[in-house]
């Protein structure tokens, strides 16, 4: 088509290394669209939805929900949201999810951030966090942190190989850690 694709940017990292916190952050320096593959797989489990009951399980043993399932709910937010750049936040999980957004959406992201973050630092911060997620137990974290190493750190080595990888430290405060990644976003900014 002869429509320019939409700026995007991956949001990658392990549970509670601080996607969200930084997304914030971007969204109000930078003026990005916020889409949160969790939150959205969330909204539909709080809806309702067709596919509420196979997502909460699916978060609940913190495995991954069927890309087809995932890239639908992206799709849409981008549609709605025409004009805008968009920060993905916890998408691409899998290799699998990789594929079927470049596919599906018909691009590739101009860069992905991956928030680096020690293992301890991300359970101390996702058991603090108290805000009732299913998946913000003990057992659930670890299963996550599984899910994590195996399946979504290929997809970071992948961009890490294509040049577009942006690694960041994420351990010091929500500020210090947005002062590493402003210059990521001001380099975009005319
Ligand atoms: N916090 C943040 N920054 C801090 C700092 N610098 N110092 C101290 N504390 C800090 O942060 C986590 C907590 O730490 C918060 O309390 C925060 O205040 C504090 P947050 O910014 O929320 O971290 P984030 O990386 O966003 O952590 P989150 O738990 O959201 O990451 P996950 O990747 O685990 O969760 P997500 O919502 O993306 O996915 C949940 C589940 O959905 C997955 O496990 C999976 O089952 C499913 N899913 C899919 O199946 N497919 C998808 O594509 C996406 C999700
Ligand atoms: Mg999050």
């Amino acid at each position: 088509s002869k429509v320019k694709p939409p700026f995007i940017a991956f949001v990658l990292g392990g549970p509670g290394s601080g996607k969200g916190t930084q997304c914030t952050k971007i969204v109000e320096t930078f003026g990005f669209k916020h889409l949160s593959a969790g939150d959205l797989l969330r909204r539909e489990i709080s809806s309702n939805s067709k596919h509420g009951t196979m997502i909460l399980n699916t978060i609940r043993e913190g495995k991954i929900v069927p890309s087809a399932v995932t890239v639908k709910l992206i799709q849409k937010e981008i549609e709605s949201n025409e004009g805008h750049k968009f920060l993905i936040d916890g998408f691409p999980r899998t290799e699998e999810n990789r594929v079927a957004f470049e596919k599906i959406i018909g691009t590739e992201p101009n860069i992905v951030l991956f928030f680096d973050c020690p293992e301890d630092e991300m359970v101390r911060r996702v058991l603090s966090r108290n805000q009732g997620r299913v998946d913000d137990n003990v057992e659930t974290v670890k299963k996550r942190l599984k899910v994590f190493a195996g399946l979504n750190l290929p997809v970071i080595k992948y961009y890490s190989e294509r040049g577009k990888l942006h690694k960041i430290d994420g351990v010091g405060t929500t500020d210090e850690i947005f002062e590493r990644v402003r210059p990521v976003f001001a380099l975009y900014e005319e």
